[in-house]
């Protein structure tokens, strides 16, 4: 299926999964669906058949809020039966609010605690040139976990070691939980920042199945350093009234707004009742 109509899919599933589970991050889950549809479907060499595989490139989605997002990926990727998907949010489920290493197949770091996922990929891609294997490591950060410190510090690290097979996209959708960045601790200059680092950076928009691949595939951008890809975002993309409004990074939709994002996002109006 071409990405863009699997993107579309995809929002569907995050937003039903969460819809139909009572809770959950919808607005940041929707910002990273053409990253993670990229990197499963085109770029990675992981699949549900080669989990033990040594070789295999590892995900770690650091800002772990963002969960169902893998888990909709990662189900139509194969790695687990979709059935799983209608067990969000109910007793017994291996789909946590947050995504555990030890109970869903394809996922390679519990995150949820920010500042956290991001220092164990680095340690992960240095593991690899140690062990001198040939996979990559693929790592999201949020832009409001950039607010962490231990951020900074595995960023210094990182180029230390000159892991460049370490790929990080930063999901720069300007949100945090509460506010703008900037009205809270701003990041900028953020390119100028992860150069200072030692990070090889581009910028892409983070919503261009096209673009995205190029990026990824040009990675590593220079021998010995760490890759930093600042994706631009709109946090909530695909419902209308979700873009870009920090205060949907807690809510849930009521009855009148899930009929509005059942519009938005080409489901029959009473998908979400
Ligand atoms: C260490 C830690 N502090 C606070 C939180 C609560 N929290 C969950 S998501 C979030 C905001 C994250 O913002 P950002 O990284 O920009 O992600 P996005 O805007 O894409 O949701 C916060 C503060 C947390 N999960 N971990």
């Amino acid at each position: 299926m071409d990405l863009r109509n699997k993107s579309k899919e995809l929002r569907k599933t995050i937003v039903k999964t969460i819809c139909n589970g009572g809770g959950g991050h919808i607005s940041a889950s929707l910002s990273v669906v053409e990253i993670l549809a990229v990197l499963y479907c085109n770029i990675m060499n992981v699949n549900s058949e080669n989990l033990t595989d040594e070789n295999r490139d590892r995900f770690i989605l650091s800002k772990g809020h963002a969960g169902v997002a893998l888990y909709a990926v990662l189900a139509d990727c194969g790695f687990f039966d979709k059935k799983h998907l209608d067990t969000f949010g109910k007793s017994g489920t291996i789909l946590g609010g947050h995504p555990d290493m030890y109970k869903v197949p394809g996922v390679e770091a519990s995150t949820g605690a920010l500042g956290h996922g991001f220092p164990f990929g680095v340690g992960v891609a240095l593991s690899g040139k140690l062990d001198k294997k040939d996979y990559r490591v693929f790592c999201v950060i949020g832009d409001g976990e950039c607010q962490e410190g231990s951020i900074w510090e595995a960023a210094l690290f990182a180029s230390q070691h000159k892991l460049d097979n370490l790929v990080t996209v930063v999901d720069f959708n300007k949100l945090q939980a509460m506010d703008k960045l900037d009205e809270i601790v701003s990041l900028e200059p953020l390119v100028d920042k992860w150069k200072s680092f030692g990070w090889e950076v581009r910028e892409v928009d983070g919503h261009n199945i096209d673009d995205l691949e190029v990026i990824f595939k040009s990675a590593p951008f220079v021998n010995n350093k760490p890759n930093l890809i600042i994706a631009h975002t709109v946090k909530g993309k695909g419902i209308s009234f979700m873009e870009n409004q920090a205060i949907w990074h807690y809510r849930m939709l009521n009855k009148e707004e899930m009929k509005v994002a059942c519009r938005d996002l080409g489901l029959p109006p009473h998908q979400l009742l």
